[in-house]
């Protein structure tokens, strides 16, 4: 590896000393860039595209630093001159193309899938501005843009190019590449597609655009506000855009390699991500026909190589698009689908008569109502569905997509998520890992399951007081980085409560927000706790989704009553940090004690913040729901904190429709109490009548996420939690089994199980 001292003076003549920060990132970038070209990527026969609206990649420098193994040189080079890597990192926009989780989860499969040596890219596209920048105004939120893009990033053009047809409208894309580099393995590709014609001039107020202009905005924003027709319209133009672009590349790569469209599924198999991409079936469909290849053959070879995740029980969340909608858009695709729809009808008739079942036509593709199932063509025209947890995937055979598991018993299987242990530990928590290396070498590093031979230390103090010291720095590290960019303050040794994470109803910040004023009223009651506790949120609420945008309005009104009550601020501290995203995420989850993860039980397909918290030495407090069942399962009762109604009990809730939060509210005290209190004089003083009544009114009259329901017992396993916290030892004994027993949520044995059951690459 070339030094970055002669780098540096090649580039610019001068010492790494004389350059700015910036420079230096720049040069960084390039150096990095350089080596992972370098890097063994050779195509074996058949290859996996990670098909995806969504990569929520975060910051690259460290992480290809980290897995190029330039990273140790690279520090002390710079060091050496004065200069410190985790400043110039600042330099770095992060690239916020997803939303959450989903996102998020496809940046750590293609981590995964390049440090398994697998053959296999990324398929999406180049938003421009990405997910919005959240501001806060009086205790709102506000969304700006969040442009990322410079002269210097990791975006390389490629000489490349797809027209992409539209209804009245022909564009031509133009593609770049990020390289994703594995650690100690071959690099990657992660393929973005764009138009030259995107005009970020559009944007006028706020993130307002012309929403119907596509040659100018069609890849301008991730996920536009979309409670419009309009917004509706321009996604679906996003996503045939994606799929088009993906098929004609995968389909030219495929050619290249001298396979015979017959023979697609040897070469390629497509995981697709949610429903977002699923046009790219009807889309394959329709280029296989365009070269030649008939009707019949062309669904059957599709069918063959195209796979499907769900990452949702939420039913207001699996797609449907009216059928009005493409036939505006993509009306070439609209006798396609017609004609999946018509041989899935006969499909299920015909089962549902051997089977002697009611006949119905909840499986078809198009309903009564003329609007297309992006799901049901999944499940019909894809070979595998698969859940993305354990309860996850049970829910949707048991509930859910019951009737298609029935139908195709054999295509459904498990995908218990997971993260990237190279950037949600050893990039995120150097002192951690560096811990935990001294402790039992680098195996870990490439085999997750190593890290189980932590567990024997849990009665040697000396490793328990290390562990507890390098939590305490962590602390430190964040109160100086919340200090120094977002002016805020805390106390390291408060006990840090943490809940991040997307904003919504079913992960019921709510709940945590009625803590707070339970505990506010507890404190000025008298009664104090044993120790500051510091309660801290970060979420990003979609910009249409007024309810989500009230629980914000809440907790930031919280955030000024309770600090500054000299009182109360002794020992509470509520904190909501600003513009959460993946670079916050890497400073929060290192310091945390306790992790909330406290959706309600059936409602969170996953999560993948439980599995960093968990990894990085927090102890969950959560409810049975998605993974958590499996984190449970392995740190055992002991070593994590459960609560609320189990997920069986819920779906009878919704079933019989016999939920009413306003009896929770009317039996309890504490209860009243708190849910009184967002109306009360104290917070009508400091926020806005409008958005405190609105929420007030949910909570008592309709609670669907069933806040209420729950929330007796969440005050009970949260003060034991923070009682347990008082035995140093203990709580340290607690934290070395979460970390030891995180393996199993390692990406790449998420990655792993793909390959063995679904990809079957050689
Ligand atoms: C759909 C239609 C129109 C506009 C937007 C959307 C849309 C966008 C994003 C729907 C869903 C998403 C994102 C979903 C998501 O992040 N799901 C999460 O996926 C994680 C990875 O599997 C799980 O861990 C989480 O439980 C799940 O909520």
């Amino acid at each position: 590896m070339v030094s970055v001292k002669e780098y540096v003076k090649g580039l610019y003549n001068q010492d790494i000393s004389q350059c700015t920060d910036r420079q230096l990132y720049h040069a960084l970038l390039e150096m990095t860039q350089k080596a992972a070209g370098e890097k063994e990527s050779s195509q074996g026969k058949k290859k996996l595209y990670y098909i995806s609206a969504e990569f929520l990649i975060g910051k690259l420098l460290s992480n290809n630093l980290i897995n190029l193994g330039m990273y140790d040189q690279v520090k002390k080079e710079l060091e050496e001159a004065g200069k410190h890597l985790a400043q110039i990192e600042e330099a770095e926009p992060e690239p916020s193309l997803g939303n959450g989780g989903l996102g998020r989860l496809a940046a750590c499969f293609l981590d995964s899938i390049a440090t398994l040596g697998l053959s296999g890219d990324g398929i999406g596209l180049n938003y421009h501005l990405g997910l919005f920048k959240q501001e806060f105004e009086n205790n709102l939120q506000k969304e700006t843009v969040n442009p990322w893009m410079e002269e210097h990033s990791w975006l390389t053009r490629r000489d490349v190019s797809y027209p992409v047809k539209f209804g009245g409208l022909t564009v031509h894309s133009c593609l770049y590449d990020i390289a994703v580099t594995g650690y100690r393995n071959r690099t990657n590709q992660l393929h973005l597609f764009d138009i030259d014609t995107v005009d970020e001039g559009i944007v006028t107020e706020g993130i307002s655009f012309d929403k119907e202009d596509i040659e100018r905005n069609l890849t301008l924003f991730l996920y536009p506000d979309d409670s419009d027709e309009k917004g509706h319209l321009l996604r679906i133009f996003q996503q045939y855009f994606m799929v088009s672009n993906g098929a004609q590349y995968i389909l030219d790569e495929c050619m290249a390699k001298g396979c015979s469209l017959h023979d697609l599924p040897e070469y390629a198999v497509i995981q697709i991500n949610d429903t977002h991409p699923t046009m790219v079936i009807p889309e394959l469909i329709r280029l296989l026909m365009e070269k030649g290849i008939d009707m019949d053959e062309a669904i059957d070879i599709v069918s063959k190589t195209c796979a499907y995740t769900n990452h949702t029980i939420l039913a207001e969340a699996l797609e449907k698009w009216p059928i009005r909608y493409l036939k505006k858009v993509v009306p070439q695709l609209v006798p396609i689908i017609e004609i999946l729809d018509s041989r899935a009808r006969r499909k299920v008739e015909k089962w549902q008569k051997e089977e002697k079942k009611e006949t119905d036509n909840s499986l078809s593709v198009i309903d009564g109502d003329d609007n297309v199932h992006m799901a049901h063509i999944d499940i019909h025209y894809g070979f595998s569905v698969n859940g993305v947890a354990y309860l996850h995937t049970e829910i949707l055979k048991k509930d859910e997509l019951h009737k298609f598991y029935e139908l195709y018993p054999e295509k459904f299987n498990n995908k218990t998520n997971g993260i990237t242990f190279r950037r949600w530990l050893l990039h995120c928590n150097h002192l951690l890992a560096d811990w935990i290396t001294s402790r039992i070498g680098n195996g870990y590093k490439l085999d997750a399951m190593e890290l189980k031979k932590l567990g024997s230390l849990v009665d040697d103090e000396e490793a328990l007081r290390q562990v507890q010291a390098i939590k305490h720095e962590n602390k430190k590290l964040l109160k100086d980085y919340l200090l120094r960019t977002q002016g805020i303050e805390i106390d390291d040794h408060s006990i840090f409560d943490i809940q991040v994470k997307r904003l919504h109803e079913y992960k019921r910040q709510q709940m945590n927000a009625l803590y707070v004023i339970h505990k506010y009223l507890e404190i000025k009651g008298g009664k104090l706790p044993a120790r500051p506790i510091t309660i801290m949120f970060g979420a990003k609420a979609a910009p249409a989704y007024v309810i989500a945008k009230d629980i914000i309005h809440l907790i930031l009104c919280l955030q000024q009553l309770v600090n500054s009550d000299p009182d109360v601020s002794p020992y509470l501290k509520v904190v909501m940090v600003e513009n959460y995203n993946v670079t916050l995420a890497e400073k929060l989850i290192p310091a945390c004690d306790i992790s909330e993860q406290i959706s309600l039980a059936s409602k969170e397909a996953s999560g993948t913040g439980n599995m960093k918290f968990m990894l990085n030495g927090a102890v969950t407090l959560g409810t049975m729901d998605g993974a958590n069942v499996e984190i449970a399962q392995l740190v055992g009762k002991d070593n994590i904190y459960i609560f609320g109604e189990h997920s069986d009990t819920v779906i009878e809730h919704y079933k019989k429709a016999d939920y009413c939060s306003r009896d929770y509210y009317e039996k309890n005290e504490d209860i009243k109490e708190a849910v009184d209190f967002i109306t009360g004089p104290k917070l009508m003083e400091i926020g806005q009548k409008e958005n405190l009544e609105r929420l007030s009114k949910e909570l008592l009259n309709k609670d669907w996420f069933m806040t209420l329901l729950d929330f007796e017992d969440y005050v009970k396993v949260k003060e034991q939690a923070y009682a347990d916290f008082e035995d140093r030892d203990a709580w340290m004994r607690k934290m070395l089994v979460n970390i030891s027993e995180a393996g199993f949520f390692s990406s790449d044995r998420t990655i792993m199980q793909y390959n063995e059951d679904i990809w079957k690459l050689g």
